[in-house]
């Protein structure tokens, strides 16, 4: 588009100096002009650049393919860098000289001298700023600013080998019989401004690349910590809508700047909107033995917020409650349990149980995973020390492909229960009983499965003497593991393994 846009004007005046004015001489004599072709040819470069990225990357497996510029001789980069160097120094230049010391109400005595005026004095600044902060160009380097003054010298070289030759100057002030002392003012000033110019130039980028950083550090953040908060189809949804706004040839170039920044605003978006409900975390908080309730938070070792342990070698992973303190006082409830009763444990939302007007309540249903069931003997099943236990599976509800659902869609169906047995073979005594969902809805990286669960303190009696191979956690589970880390959403998921040992029981 400013492509487009510049080279018109750029036509536009010269057709109309060279046919009206006949000065079409005179135009590559001004340094207004020559900036202009300078933009110009910079956005066209661009554009050429831009749309054989695109079609590279339509038609490659590559996902980041070479600009065409990447494989030219290295003259050629130079000189792209050096025109987009004066790109976002010298347009600002010349908007303020030719204000300040130039401009008379005789340019806007003429609708050609108020559009032609606009478009090289005031859009060249905007050109120039667009390129500073909407592209994701690098900071030019100080070894450029040089360049720029040179080229500038260079330049007034030019106006007087313009007077010499065609007998006029360019620019008034650069008349040495009637600005006299001023003359090297004028030209020290206007050398000192580029400088100025160049550097507020440099520093903008810098600005801009900065924050564009922070905000994507703050989006993955927001996105990792959150992502099972977020709505992915509302996130796709909103990012293809923004996206059908970016029409046209020239959007190529822009869509490959906008994509992120759309996004990030699509996140902020549902952020907000998600800031709005609670978390959608669950607590394992009731057993029942043999259909018999146990009594609301009795009996189990439960924290007062719901959130999920992350980090598969934290000692948190054994009962909760480092990270997330269990709730005061802790019960010292052991729940006698026959050996092979069926008991259910009982998950809900938060530590108030049941809430029939919470969607969110037993779980959240991205929370989508495996349901998992430990014991391990322990001397004395209300003591604090839970490291170092022998924990054996008794029970897992993982994946079934044939209608793609999860232990967590049928702990939802059922209203936050799971029921399954206790053995009938193991020894009699004190033991805790680990009831775990491990949410896979944010696993495609580790970290990123979230693992809840709470110990509930049992006294197994009957009984037999079968004695369980056993894991211990933290060790159970490594990050590596195929159903710790694993994208559930795409390719569609064929077979799951339960993370943790073998059960031997069911
Ligand atoms: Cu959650």
């Amino acid at each position: 588009m400013i492509a487009l846009y510049t080279l018109a004007t750029l036509l536009v005046i010269l057709i109309w100096q060279a046919t009206i004015l006949h000065d079409a001489d005179g135009y590559f004599s001004y340094f207004t002009e020559l900036t202009h072709i300078g933009i110009c040819s910079y956005y066209w470069a661009s554009f050429t650049q831009t749309l054989f990225y695109a079609l590279r990357q339509r038609h490659s497996i590559e996902r980041t393919p070479e600009y065409p510029l990447q494989r030219w001789p290295r003259i050629f980069q130079l000189l792209h860098v050096m025109l987009g160097t004066t790109i976002i120094s010298y347009p600002i230049l010349v908007t303020i000289v030719f204000w300040a010391l130039l401009a008379s109400p005789a340019v806007f005595s003429t609708k050609f001298g108020t559009w032609s005026n606009i478009s090289i004095h005031v859009l060249n600044t905007a050109w120039s700023l667009f390129e500073m902060i909407g592209t994701n160009s690098p900071p030019p380097r100080w070894s450029m600013l040089p360049c720029m003054i040179i080229i500038l010298a260079l330049y007034l070289a030019l106006a007087y080998v313009t007077h010499a030759t065609q007998g006029f100057y360019p620019y008034s002030f650069l008349n040495p019989s009637t600005s006299h002392s001023l003359l090297a003012g004028y030209i020290i000033g206007i050398a000192v401004a580029a400088c100025i110019v160049f550097t507020l130039g440099k520093t903008i980028i810098h600005c801009c690349r900065l924050m564009g950083i922070v905000l994507r550090t703050l989006k993955c953040h927001l996105l990792n910590k959150r992502r099972h908060e977020l709505n992915r189809e509302l996130i796709v949804g909103l990012t293809s809508r923004l996206q059908a706004f970016n029409l046209g040839g020239n959007l190529v170039y822009f869509k490959s700047i906008m994509t992120p920044k759309i996004s990030l605003a699509s996140c902020v978006l549902l952020f907000s909107l998600s800031s709005f409900k609670t978390f959608a975390h669950t607590i394992f908080q009731e057993l029942y033995v043999n259909g018999v309730d146990q009594g609301h938070l009795n009996g189990i070792r439960v924290p007062d917020y719901d959130g999920p342990i992350t980090d598969v070698t934290s000692n948190d992973l054994i009962c909760n409650g480092g990270i997330n303190p269990y709730h005061q006082p802790i019960s010292q409830t052991i729940i006698p349990v026959p050996a092979g009763a069926q008991v259910t444990a009982e998950w809900h939302h938060t530590l108030d149980g049941y809430d029939p007007t919470d969607p969110a309540d037993p779980i959240d249903s991205s929370h989508k995973g495996p349901v998992i069931s430990y014991l391990a003997a322990i001397p004395n099943a209300t003591q604090t020390d839970v490291t170092g236990l022998k924990w054996f599976k008794i029970w897992e509800d993982g994946y079934i492909a044939a209608n793609q659902t999860w232990g967590v869609d049928r702990l939802i169906a059922n209203k936050g229960n799971v029921t399954f047995n206790i053995p009938s073979c193991i020894p009699a005594g004190q033991y805790l009983l680990r009831h775990e969902i491990i949410a896979l809805h944010a696993a495609t990286t580790y970290p990123g499965a979230q693992f809840y669960m709470e110990c509930a303190q049992l006294q197994i009696t009957g009984g037999g003497s079968t004695q369980p191979e056993t894991v211990s956690f933290p060790g159970a589970y490594a990050g590596t593991d195929p159903g710790i880390t694993i994208n559930i959403y795409y390719p569609p998921v064929t077979n799951y393994t339960v993370p943790g040992s073998h059960y031997e029981f069911f």
